[in-house]
């Protein structure tokens, strides 16, 4: 079954003033959809990828046939990539941590404080197009890193928890150069009711 572009579970001014309207919309509307679209036509008709889900596609890379990898790799990060970021981000949310997930991160990096310094370097040092990431990683521990363009860490074994999109598409129109400003703003929209959830089923 071809991929999905998720709708939204907020309206596109639902993250204003962090995330603005019209960023939202192009992003979602046009950027993703377009990833889906290019995911969707690279494995058309390819039986075996086409019952497989995207995740499991790109947690298994190396067994998709060589002249369509990059494209898989690309198209197909580029769509599981902002459905994770839509889902770990909402209206009225971020603050502290919640669950258990804040008792990992206290664990890791003891405090939110640090975690969020250090999860704010990597966004901002990940050169280019790219993202940060919170993941679990094999030996179930927390671990930020960053991947350029649509890399997931789901390709290296890890599990996703928490994501920020520092493409310029995901903020310059209204941060233009100021990516730092966008990675504080994120700050007040992290639904960390999901990510503990993501947190939760990566530990299992
Ligand atoms: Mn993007």
């Amino acid at each position: 079954m071809a991929y999905q572009l998720p709708e939204l579970k907020y309206a596109y001014d639902a993250l204003e003033p962090f995330i603005d309207t019209k960023t939202l919309e192009i992003h979602h509307g046009k950027h993703h959809k377009t990833y889906v679209d290019r995911f969707n036509a690279t494995i058309a008709g390819k039986a075996d990828l086409e019952k497989m889900s995207a995740e499991a596609i790109l947690a298994n890379l190396d067994k998709v046939p060589e002249d369509i990898r990059l494209l898989v790799r690309n198209h197909g990060g580029g769509a599981v990539n902002h459905s994770l970021y839509w889902s770990v981000i909402a209206p009225k949310a971020g603050g502290e941590p919640k669950g258990l997930v804040a008792d990992a991160i206290k664990s890791a990096y003891g405090s939110f404080a640090e975690f969020k310094a250090k999860f704010s370097d990597a966004a901002t040092t990940q050169f280019g197009s790219g993202w940060a990431w919170l993941v679990v990683n094999q030996d179930k521990k927390l671990e930020i890193l960053k991947t350029p363009n649509q890399d997931t860490p789901l390709s290296a074994g890890k599990k996703p928890v928490l994501v920020i999109d520092v493409w310029e598409h995901a903020y310059y129109l209204k941060y233009q150069n100021r990516r730092v400003e966008y990675i504080e703003a994120f700050y007040n929209i992290i639904n960390w009711e999901k990510v503990n959830e993501l947190y939760t089923l990566a530990k299992q």
